[in-house]
């Protein structure tokens, strides 16, 4: 019989999913020991289990001899009993644990990532290596010398990322008082995340919308145009390189400013920001560009993508072209482009990330965050037609690739002088050192 859920009948919603077939891979919350799944609402180990059901037949009150905080682990669980019996209880478990018929789609979430985090960490234990940081050139606390920061508003900002220590996997009994939602993310914290987001947003979203609607019918000449596509390849790359180093760099300060970001562990901080930066620089791009004669502002102006033409690669940059109408079309306001792009950055689902179940905390904290404001304005209509993962993350492939394709044209160096970061981020291999 297929039947994994608890025995007596009620069959958990969640465990008939097949990913929750993992569920022993989480230790027993109680004592650390090898978990046999759910037991009247807490994951444990099946001596747990009994001791917990016989705690609640007997009569029997336990007492402690010593000051009532005994630890209990693995070898320790049998020497204080009634310590045992206050954790089960701290930790949820109950009787008529019937609640955990009707688990949310979040709390599933919430255990599903925990599983995966602790997949991870076996992973990880069993030798894998974290892909080089960049603390330094992304200009987040920790790098031995900083990044320039943005603005002098960034000056004197606690480093809260510093010396923070890595969580404790298995042994840190989180995930029930989570699937629990004790403390959870309330409304209130929603919305304190939600105007925190917007706020981070305004301070660091390079051009403001008003200016950007004055000047959407300021368009480059026929001559300026001209000019442009009389330029170098390597002239226009670089200029290109450094607009959009630019754009990343206030991307970078949105993060740094933005609820929960700061308290992720420094990899998943540089894993999210390598991965995500560009998305949501191209997805930005939006507020910039004027749907009515499809320009984009670039350099003071607003341009068509024949200014463009010597970069080498007019498929891409129709494609960003393409992108920003489509999300016109949507017509954002600032909040929405706020929340989304913040949803961009925050992405559980990336390979590399150490502390998986955080991330899937913040981006559902975010989703509910983005599900609220749709609401208030009647627009959940824009969900079904948001850009999916997919196509930004082939935009910024392609960036890549035509990166690559440039320097194979122009073998020798033009590379040298774009500005660090965009190559830390976009130029696979790295120069060797000391080149000119
Ligand atoms: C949208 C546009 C811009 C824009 C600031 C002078 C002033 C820019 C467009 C760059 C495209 C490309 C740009 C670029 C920015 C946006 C400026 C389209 C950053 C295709 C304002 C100079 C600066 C300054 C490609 C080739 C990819 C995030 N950010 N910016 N446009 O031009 O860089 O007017 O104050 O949204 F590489």
């Amino acid at each position: 019989m297929g039947d994994t859920g608890t025995r007596g009948g009620h069959v958990c919603p969640m465990l008939r999913r097949s990913r929750a077939a993992h569920i022993e891979v989480i230790p027993c919350k109680i004592c650390g020991d090898k978990s046999s799944g759910i037991h009247y609402g807490v994951i444990t180990c099946e001596g747990c289990k009994g001791f917990f059901r016989r705690s609640q037949r007997s009569s029997l009150s336990y007492a402690c001899s010593r000051q009532q905080n005994c630890p209990i682990d693995r070898a320790s669980r049998n020497r204080c009993q009634h310590c045992r019996l206050q954790k089960c209880l701290r930790l949820g478990m109950s009787r008529d644990a019937v609640k955990f018929g009707r688990m949310s789609k979040k709390q599933r979430d919430r255990l599903h990532a925990e599983v995966q985090q602790q997949l991870e960490q076996r992973e990880r234990e069993r030798g894998a290596e974290a892909p080089p940081a960049s603390a330094f050139t992304l200009g987040l606390p920790g790098g031995r010398r900083g990044h320039p920061p943005l603005s002098p508003a960034a000056h004197g900002e606690p480093s809260k990322a510093e010396g923070r220590v890595a969580p404790l996997g298995g042994l840190e009994p989180r995930a029930l008082p989570d699937l629990l939602e004790l403390p959870g993310a309330s409304l209130v914290d929603i919305e304190r995340l939600t105007q925190n987001v917007l706020k981070s947003h305004r301070e660091t979203c390079q051009l403001r919308a008003e200016e950007l609607q004055l000047r959407r019918w300021d368009t480059f000449s026929r001559d300026e145009v001209g000019a442009y596509q009389k330029q170098s390849p390597a002239q226009m790359w670089e200029r290109c390189a450094g607009r959009i180093t630019e754009a990343i760099q206030h991307v970078v300060e949105f993060a740094k400013r933005m609820g929960g970001f700061m308290e992720l562990c420094q990899n998943d901080q540089i894993v999210l920001l390598k991965a995500g930066a560009m998305e949501v620089v191209l997805v930005r791009m939006c507020r910039a560009f004027n749907a009515e004669n499809r320009t984009v502002l670039f350099e003071g102006k607003f341009a068509g993508p024949e200014l463009f033409k010597s970069l080498g690669c007019p498929e891409l940059v129709g494609s960003i072209f393409e992108l920003a109408h489509g999300l016109c079309s949507l017509h954002f306001s600032d909040s929405e482009v706020a929340l989304f792009t913040a949803l961009v950055l925050v992405n559980a689902s990336h390979p590399w990330l150490q502390e998986r179940a955080k991330v899937a905390r913040l981006q559902g904290d975010l989703e509910v965050a983005f599900r609220l404001l749709l609401r208030r304005s009647h627009r959940e209509g824009i969900l079904a037609k948001l850009p999916p993962k997919g196509r930004l993350r082939a935009l910024c492939a392609r960036h890549v690739e035509e990166l690559q394709a440039f320097r194979r044209r122009h073998p020798g160096g033009p590379l040298a002088a774009f500005p660090p970061l965009y190559k830390e981020l976009f130029a696979c291999e790295p120069e060797p050192p000391g080149a000119p």
